[in-house]
Protein backbone atom coordinates (compact mmCIF):
# COMPACT_ATOMS: atom_id res chain seq x y z
CA UNK A 1 0.00 0.00 0.00
CA UNK A 2 1.70 3.44 -0.79
CA UNK A 3 -0.53 6.09 0.81
CA UNK A 4 -0.75 6.39 3.98
CA UNK A 5 -3.23 9.07 5.24
CA UNK A 6 -2.49 10.54 9.12
CA UNK A 7 -6.12 11.05 9.83
CA UNK A 8 -8.66 10.91 12.81
CA UNK A 9 -12.49 9.76 11.41
CA UNK A 10 -13.70 12.97 14.05
CA UNK A 11 -11.53 15.61 12.35
CA UNK A 12 -13.29 17.73 9.72
CA UNK A 13 -10.06 18.34 7.45
CA UNK A 14 -9.91 14.77 7.41
CA UNK A 15 -12.88 14.38 6.87
CA UNK A 16 -12.47 16.50 4.05
CA UNK A 17 -10.12 14.24 2.36
CA UNK A 18 -11.71 11.05 3.19
CA UNK A 19 -14.77 11.97 0.78
CA UNK A 20 -11.99 12.62 -2.21
CA UNK A 21 -10.48 9.00 -1.48
CA UNK A 22 -14.52 7.33 -1.30
CA UNK A 23 -15.66 9.58 -4.00
CA UNK A 24 -12.63 7.48 -6.53
CA UNK A 25 -12.42 4.34 -4.33
CA UNK A 26 -8.91 5.17 -4.07
CA UNK A 27 -6.99 2.20 -1.71
CA UNK A 28 -5.77 3.83 1.21
CA UNK A 29 -3.88 2.79 4.43
CA UNK A 30 -5.27 4.87 7.95
CA UNK A 31 -2.73 5.95 10.35
CA UNK A 32 -5.42 7.10 13.56
CA UNK A 33 -3.78 10.08 15.01
CA UNK A 34 -4.55 10.72 18.64
CA UNK A 35 -3.25 14.34 19.43
CA UNK A 36 -4.53 13.66 23.48
CA UNK A 37 -2.09 10.62 23.51
CA UNK A 38 1.71 11.90 23.97
CA UNK A 39 3.08 8.51 22.01
CA UNK A 40 0.54 9.38 19.09
CA UNK A 41 1.54 12.80 19.21
CA UNK A 42 5.32 13.05 19.31
CA UNK A 43 5.18 10.28 16.43
CA UNK A 44 3.11 12.33 13.83
CA UNK A 45 4.64 15.69 14.84
CA UNK A 46 8.35 13.76 13.22
CA UNK A 47 6.06 13.91 10.32
CA UNK A 48 4.30 17.18 10.27
CA UNK A 49 5.74 19.42 12.89
CA UNK A 50 2.67 21.93 12.33
CA UNK A 51 0.79 19.22 14.65
CA UNK A 52 -2.33 19.68 12.24
CA UNK A 53 -3.92 16.66 10.18
CA UNK A 54 -4.40 15.29 7.62
CA UNK A 55 -1.30 14.05 6.39
CA UNK A 56 -0.69 12.03 3.21
CA UNK A 57 2.48 9.81 3.19
CA UNK A 58 3.27 8.36 -0.18
CA UNK A 59 5.96 6.07 -0.22
CA UNK A 60 5.75 5.13 -4.08
CA UNK A 61 6.98 8.73 -5.02
CA UNK A 62 8.65 9.31 -1.50
CA UNK A 63 6.25 12.33 -0.79
CA UNK A 64 4.69 13.65 2.29
CA UNK A 65 1.43 16.13 1.47
CA UNK A 66 -0.16 18.51 4.42
CA UNK A 67 -3.00 20.18 3.79
CA UNK A 68 -6.43 19.22 2.94
CA UNK A 69 -6.84 20.81 -0.47
CA UNK A 70 -3.21 20.07 -1.45
CA UNK A 71 -3.68 16.38 -0.64
CA UNK A 72 -6.58 16.35 -2.58
CA UNK A 73 -4.88 18.13 -5.48
CA UNK A 74 -2.17 15.63 -5.60
CA UNK A 75 -4.68 12.96 -5.58
CA UNK A 76 -6.28 14.31 -8.51
CA UNK A 77 -2.97 14.59 -10.45
CA UNK A 78 -1.43 11.41 -9.39
CA UNK A 79 -3.79 9.11 -8.59
CA UNK A 80 -6.75 10.07 -10.68
CA UNK A 81 -10.33 8.45 -10.72
CA UNK A 82 -13.61 8.60 -12.33
CA UNK A 83 -14.63 11.49 -10.51
CA UNK A 84 -12.40 14.70 -11.52
CA UNK A 85 -12.57 16.80 -8.02
CA UNK A 86 -10.33 19.41 -9.26
CA UNK A 87 -11.13 20.47 -13.13
CA UNK A 88 -8.90 20.62 -16.07
CA UNK A 89 -10.25 23.92 -17.22
CA UNK A 90 -8.47 26.72 -15.37
CA UNK A 91 -11.30 29.09 -14.90
CA UNK A 92 -13.36 26.49 -13.56
CA UNK A 93 -10.33 25.16 -11.34
CA UNK A 94 -10.12 28.91 -9.80
CA UNK A 95 -13.40 28.88 -8.61
CA UNK A 96 -13.49 25.36 -7.37
CA UNK A 97 -10.72 26.39 -5.64
CA UNK A 98 -11.78 29.59 -4.46
CA UNK A 99 -15.07 27.94 -2.84
CA UNK A 100 -12.57 25.20 -1.28
CA UNK A 101 -10.68 28.24 -0.22
CA UNK A 102 -14.29 29.81 1.21
CA UNK A 103 -15.54 26.49 2.83
CA UNK A 104 -12.23 26.22 4.82
CA UNK A 105 -12.00 29.81 5.68
CA UNK A 106 -15.07 31.22 6.76
CA UNK A 107 -16.91 27.93 8.15
CA UNK A 108 -14.98 25.33 8.90
CA UNK A 109 -12.44 27.92 10.80
CA UNK A 110 -14.90 29.97 12.74
CA UNK A 111 -16.82 26.48 13.65
CA UNK A 112 -13.16 25.02 14.85
CA UNK A 113 -13.27 28.29 16.74
CA UNK A 114 -16.29 27.38 18.37
CA UNK A 115 -15.72 24.32 19.20
CA UNK A 116 -12.39 24.61 20.80
CA UNK A 117 -13.35 27.05 22.89
CA UNK A 118 -15.43 24.54 24.55
CA UNK A 119 -12.00 22.51 25.22
CA UNK A 120 -10.55 25.19 26.96
CA UNK A 121 -9.88 25.27 30.81
CA UNK A 122 -12.32 26.99 32.88
CA UNK A 123 -11.24 30.54 33.00
CA UNK A 124 -9.67 30.98 29.59
CA UNK A 125 -12.08 31.34 27.38
CA UNK A 126 -12.38 33.40 24.68
CA UNK A 127 -16.03 34.84 24.34
CA UNK A 128 -15.42 37.99 22.12
CA UNK A 129 -13.30 35.54 19.72
CA UNK A 130 -16.62 32.92 19.84
CA UNK A 131 -18.91 36.05 18.65
CA UNK A 132 -16.52 37.45 15.88
CA UNK A 133 -16.71 33.25 14.78
CA UNK A 134 -20.74 33.13 14.96
CA UNK A 135 -20.62 36.99 12.81
CA UNK A 136 -18.24 35.76 10.56
CA UNK A 137 -20.04 32.14 10.24
CA UNK A 138 -23.66 33.71 9.80
CA UNK A 139 -22.01 36.17 7.16
CA UNK A 140 -21.12 33.10 5.30
CA UNK A 141 -24.66 31.09 5.83
CA UNK A 142 -25.96 34.07 4.15
CA UNK A 143 -23.54 33.70 0.67
CA UNK A 144 -24.19 29.76 0.74
CA UNK A 145 -28.03 30.59 0.86
CA UNK A 146 -28.15 32.80 -1.85
CA UNK A 147 -25.42 30.48 -3.88
CA UNK A 148 -26.87 27.20 -3.58
CA UNK A 149 -30.32 28.46 -4.41
CA UNK A 150 -29.80 27.26 -7.98
CA UNK A 151 -27.32 24.84 -7.45
CA UNK A 152 -26.98 21.02 -6.78
CA UNK A 153 -23.00 21.33 -5.81
CA UNK A 154 -20.83 23.97 -4.75
CA UNK A 155 -19.60 24.09 -8.47
CA UNK A 156 -23.50 23.57 -10.07
CA UNK A 157 -23.75 20.07 -11.73
CA UNK A 158 -20.59 18.09 -11.25
CA UNK A 159 -19.29 17.33 -7.58
CA UNK A 160 -15.89 18.71 -6.84
CA UNK A 161 -12.81 19.71 -4.16
CA UNK A 162 -14.78 22.57 -2.57
CA UNK A 163 -18.22 20.09 -1.74
CA UNK A 164 -15.30 17.96 -0.53
CA UNK A 165 -15.04 20.95 1.59
CA UNK A 166 -18.22 21.67 2.13
CA UNK A 167 -19.84 18.68 3.71
CA UNK A 168 -17.96 18.42 7.23
CA UNK A 169 -18.16 22.52 7.57
CA UNK A 170 -21.59 22.92 7.24
CA UNK A 171 -22.13 19.42 9.30
CA UNK A 172 -20.31 20.49 12.16
CA UNK A 173 -21.50 24.63 12.12
CA UNK A 174 -25.22 23.51 11.54
CA UNK A 175 -24.53 21.50 14.95
CA UNK A 176 -22.71 24.69 16.36
CA UNK A 177 -24.66 27.44 15.00
CA UNK A 178 -27.61 25.90 13.40
CA UNK A 179 -29.11 26.51 10.29
CA UNK A 180 -32.50 25.97 11.86
CA UNK A 181 -35.58 27.43 8.88
CA UNK A 182 -33.44 30.92 8.45
CA UNK A 183 -31.39 29.10 5.28
CA UNK A 184 -33.47 26.54 3.63
CA UNK A 185 -30.91 25.86 0.70
CA UNK A 186 -28.08 25.79 2.68
CA UNK A 187 -30.08 23.06 5.34
CA UNK A 188 -31.23 21.30 1.50
CA UNK A 189 -27.30 21.36 0.77
CA UNK A 190 -26.16 19.86 3.64
CA UNK A 191 -28.74 17.18 3.31
CA UNK A 192 -27.71 16.19 -0.30
CA UNK A 193 -24.51 16.30 1.17
CA UNK A 194 -25.34 13.86 3.40
CA UNK A 195 -26.88 11.45 1.25
CA UNK A 196 -23.97 11.32 -1.16
CA UNK A 197 -22.39 7.59 -0.26
CA UNK A 198 -18.70 8.90 0.16
CA UNK A 199 -20.05 11.39 2.77
CA UNK A 200 -22.68 8.57 4.62
CA UNK A 201 -19.65 6.91 4.74
CA UNK A 202 -17.41 9.36 6.25
CA UNK A 203 -20.17 10.07 8.70
CA UNK A 204 -20.98 6.60 9.69
CA UNK A 205 -17.53 6.06 10.31
CA UNK A 206 -16.66 9.03 12.54
CA UNK A 207 -19.77 7.71 14.71
CA UNK A 208 -18.08 5.85 17.28
CA UNK A 209 -16.21 8.92 18.33
CA UNK A 210 -19.10 11.31 18.33
CA UNK A 211 -18.87 11.04 22.37
CA UNK A 212 -15.24 13.02 21.63
CA UNK A 213 -17.01 16.10 20.02
CA UNK A 214 -16.73 18.67 22.97
CA UNK A 215 -21.10 19.43 24.16
CA UNK A 216 -21.73 23.47 24.56
CA UNK A 217 -20.89 24.33 28.07
N1 LIG B 1 -5.34 24.00 6.89
C1 LIG B 1 -5.31 22.67 7.40
C2 LIG B 1 -6.11 22.63 8.70
C3 LIG B 1 -5.98 21.29 9.39
C4 LIG B 1 -6.59 21.30 10.79
O1 LIG B 1 -6.89 22.34 11.39
N2 LIG B 1 -6.78 20.08 11.33
C5 LIG B 1 -7.28 19.93 12.65
C6 LIG B 1 -8.21 18.71 12.69
S1 LIG B 1 -9.69 18.99 11.76
C7 LIG B 1 -6.14 19.63 13.60
O2 LIG B 1 -5.25 18.87 13.27
N3 LIG B 1 -6.16 20.24 14.78
C8 LIG B 1 -5.19 19.97 15.79
C9 LIG B 1 -4.69 21.18 16.48
O3 LIG B 1 -5.07 22.30 16.09
O4 LIG B 1 -3.91 21.01 17.43
C10 LIG B 1 -5.85 21.69 6.34
O5 LIG B 1 -6.61 22.12 5.46
O6 LIG B 1 -5.48 20.50 6.37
Amino acid sequence: MSLTLYMHPLASFCQKVLIAFYENDKPFEPRIVDLADATSRAEFLKTWPIGRMPVLRDEARDRTIPESSIIIEYLAQHYPGKMQLVPTDADLARQTRFRDRFYDLYVQEPMQKIVTDRLRPAGNNDPHGVERAKGLLQAAYGMIEHDMSTKTWAMGDAFSMADCAAAPALFYADLVLPFGDAYPNTAAYLRRLMERPSFARVVREAEPYRALFPKEN
